[in-house]
C-alpha cells in the first residue's frame, strides 16, 4: 500500500473500486491522507456470497492444523510489514510512535498466534450417559464453524481490535467479513494485502469500506446470509445492530462502551495510586473503552490524589507522533473533538471545577487544523450529573470524595454501563471483598489494562453482550453439534 493511494475494498480475493469515494483525513493537521472507496450494497453482497462459497472450498476442507499454520504465516507477514502496519495506524489516528510500536501492532500479530495456537490443542466434550431405565449412551459434540462472520470494529485500537475478532473466528473455520472503522481504514487494507500474499483462498477474508447507517456496515449485518455479528463500538450503535439481526436471528458478540470508575482506598500506595490513574485516564487520549472517567477517593488522602493526578496531567507531552517525549497524540478527528468539548461546556454549566485543562491546546502551527484536546480533570459534580452518567471517550476524568466502603460500592454501580473497574488498595481482604461486588466485566486491583489473553473480556449492561477471550471466544465463533449414539 502506498501512502496517498485510494483504498479499495477487498472482495472474493480481489481489490475493487466501487467509484464513490470518502475521505480519510489525518487528526495530526486535518490533511488529507487518501481517498477510500465506499463499497456498494452489491459489493457487499458479493463479499458475502464469495464468503459462503469459501465456506464449502479448500477452507471448509482444511485440517486445524493447517488453519492454525496458516494464521501463524499471517502473523509472520504482518510481522515482516510491521513497519507500514505502524505507520498506517499512525497516520489514521494520530498515536504517537511508542503506543502504536509496543500496543497497537505487536497485539496484532499476538492475536492470530494465541487463537491458531488455542484452537490447535482444543479438545471436544463427551460424556457416557446411563438413565435411569439403565439405557446407556456416548454423548460427543463437534463443533463447526458458525458461517459467515462479520466483524464491525471501532477506530481506536483498529488493528488490535478488529484482528481480536477476526484470529479466533477464522482459527475456528469461519469465513469473516470485516468492516473498519470510516475513520480508520488503512491497517484493515494491509491486512487484507497480507492475507492474500499468504494464499488465504478467495472469500476466506474481505474487506468493505464505508459507513454505518445506509451503508456497509448496515448492509453487512442486515444482510440475511450472514450468520454471525461481532461488534466493538457505541452502546447506541449495538443496539441498531441488535435490530438490523433480530429478523434473522443472528447470533452476536458486543463489545461496547463504558464508564469506568476508579477506585482509591487511603490504604493504597498513593504514588502508585496517582500514575495508575493517570495511566487508565489518558492513555490514548482516553480513547480506549476500558479508561477511567469516574475516580472515586477516600476523604483522607482526597487532596493529596487530586494534587498529584493534576501534576501528572500538566506534565503530559502533547504533539506529532514522530516527536521525541510525546505522550499524548490528538483525538481521533475533528468531529470526536468537537463531542468531547460539548461535554466540558456541559460540565462547565453543570457546575463543575475544572482541576486542569478543558480546552484545545494552541500550537500556532499547522497542528491548529488537528483534533488535539488537553488532559483534563473536574471536580465537584454530583454522581447524577450528566458528565459523570455518559461516556465521554477523551482524556477526562471526575474526581470525588467517598467515605465508607459501602457508599463506593453503590456509587461505583450506580450506572447503565459495566465494562471495567480499578480498585486501589493494599488491603488484601478489602481487595477480596470489593472486586466481586462491582458489577462490571473486568475489575483490575492495584494496576489497569493487564491482559491475559485467555481471561473473559467484555461487559454488562449496556457495556456488552457476551464474553470473548480464550476458550470464550472459542465458543462463540463455533456451533457445537451433540451427537447422542446408543450403546447396547
Ligand atoms: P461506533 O459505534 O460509532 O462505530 C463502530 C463501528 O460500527 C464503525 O465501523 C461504524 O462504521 C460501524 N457502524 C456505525 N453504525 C452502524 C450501523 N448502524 N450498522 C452497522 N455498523 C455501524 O463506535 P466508534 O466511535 O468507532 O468507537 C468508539 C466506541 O466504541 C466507544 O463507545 C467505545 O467505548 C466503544 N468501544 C468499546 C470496546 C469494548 O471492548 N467494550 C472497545 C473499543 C471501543
Ligand atoms: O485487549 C483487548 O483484547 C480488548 N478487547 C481491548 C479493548 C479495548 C477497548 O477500547
Amino acid at each position: 500500500m502506498n501512502v496517498g493511494q485510494t483504498l479499495n475494498s477487498y472482495i472474493n480475493g480481489e481489490f475493487a473500486d466501487s467509484g464513490k469515494y470518502f475521505d480519510n483525513t489525518n487528526p495530526v493537521d486535518g490533511s488529507l491522507i487518501c481517498k477510500v472507496s465506499e463499497a456498494s450494497r452489491e459489493q457487499v453482497d458479493q463479499a458475502v456470497k464469495s464468503a459462503r462459497v469459501a465456506l464449502k472450498s479448500e477452507w471448509g476442507a482444511m485440517s486445524v492444523q493447517d488453519r492454525a499454520a496458516l494464521l501463524h504465516r499471517v502473523a509472520d507477514r504482518m510481522a515482516e510489514r510491521e513497519a507500514e502496519f505502524i505507520s498506517a495506524e499512525i497516520a489514521d489516528t494520530g498515536k504517537p510512535l511508542a503506543t502504536v510500536k509496543t500496543i497497537d501492532i505487536p497485539r496484532g500479530t499476538a492475536n492470530f498466534r494465541f487463537f491458531a495456537d488455542l484452537v490447535r490443542y482444543q479438545g471436544e466434550e463427551s460424556f457416557r450417559t446411563t438413565t435411569p431405565t439403565g439405557e446407556n449412551a456416548l454423548n460427543y459434540t463437534v463443533s463447526k464453524p458458525l458461517g459467515v462472520v462479520a466483524v464491525i470494529s471501532p477506530w481506536n485500537l483498529p488493528l488490535l481490535l478488529s484482528t481480536w475478532k477476526i484470529a479466533p473466528a477464522l482459527a475456528c473455520g469461519n469465513t469473516v467479513i470485516l468492516k473498519p472503522s470510516e475513520e480508520t481504514p488503512s491497517t484493515a487494507t494491509l491486512l487484507a494485502e497480507v492475507m492474500h500474499e499468504v494464499g488465504v483462498p478467495a472469500g476466506v477474508f474481505s474487506v468493505v469500506h464505508g459507513f454505518g447507517p445506509d451503508s456497509a456496515g448496515e448492509f453487512l449485518t442486515s444482510h440475511d446470509q450472514v450468520d454471525a455479528v461481532t461488534f466493538t463500538g457505541e452502546s447506541g450503535t449495538g443496539s441498531r445492530i441488535m435490530q438490523a439481526v433480530a429478523p434473522t436471528v443472528k447470533p452476536i458478540s458486543f463489545e461496547l462502551g463504558g464508564k469506568n470508575a476508579a477506585v482509591v482506598f487511603a490504604d493504597c500506595d498513593l504514588e502508585e495510586a496517582i500514575a495508575g490513574v493517570a495511566r487508565s485516564t489518558f492513555t490514548n487520549c482516553g480513547q480506549v473503552c476500558l479508561c477511567t472517567e469516574r475516580v472515586y477517593v477516600e476523604r483522607p488522602v482526597f487532596e493529596r490524589f487530586v494534587a498529584g493526578l493534576k501534576e501528572k496531567a500538566e506534565a503530559l507531552c502533547i504533539g506529532r507522533p514522530y516527536d521525541e517525549g510525546v505522550s499524548m497524540g490528538p483525538l481521533v478527528s475533528k468531529g470526536h473533538q468537537q463531542k468531547v468539548m460539548s461535554y466540558f461546556e456541559i460540565a462547565r454549566q453543570e457546575g463543575a471545577t475544572f482541576v486542569t485543562g478543558g480546552g484545545v491546546p494552541s500550537f500556532n502551527d499547522d497542528r491548529d487544523q488537528g483534533a488535539f484536546i488537553e488532559p483534563t480533570i473536574l471536580c465537584d459534580l454530583g454522581d447524577q450529573a450528566r458528565f459523570n452518567r455518559e461516556e465521554v471517550f477523551g482524556p477526562v476524568c471526575h474526581v470525588s470524595p467517598f467515605d465508607t466502603e459501602a457508599e463506593v460500592v453503590e456509587r461505583v454501580n450506580d450506572t447503565v454501563y459495566g465494562l471495567a473497574a480499578c480498585i486501589w488498595t493494599q488491603d488484601l481482604d478489602r481487595a477480596h471483598r470489593v472486586a466481586p461486588q462491582i458489577e462490571t466485566g473486568i475489575v483490575w486491583v492495584n494496576t489497569w489494562y493487564l491482559r491475559d489473553l485467555r481471561t473473559p473480556f467484555g461487559g454488562m449492561r449496556l457495556s456488552g453482550i457476551g464474553r470473548e477471550g480464550g476458550q470464550h471466544s472459542l465458543a462463540f465463533y463455533s456451533e457445537p453439534t451433540n451427537i447422542c449414539i446408543k450403546l447396547k
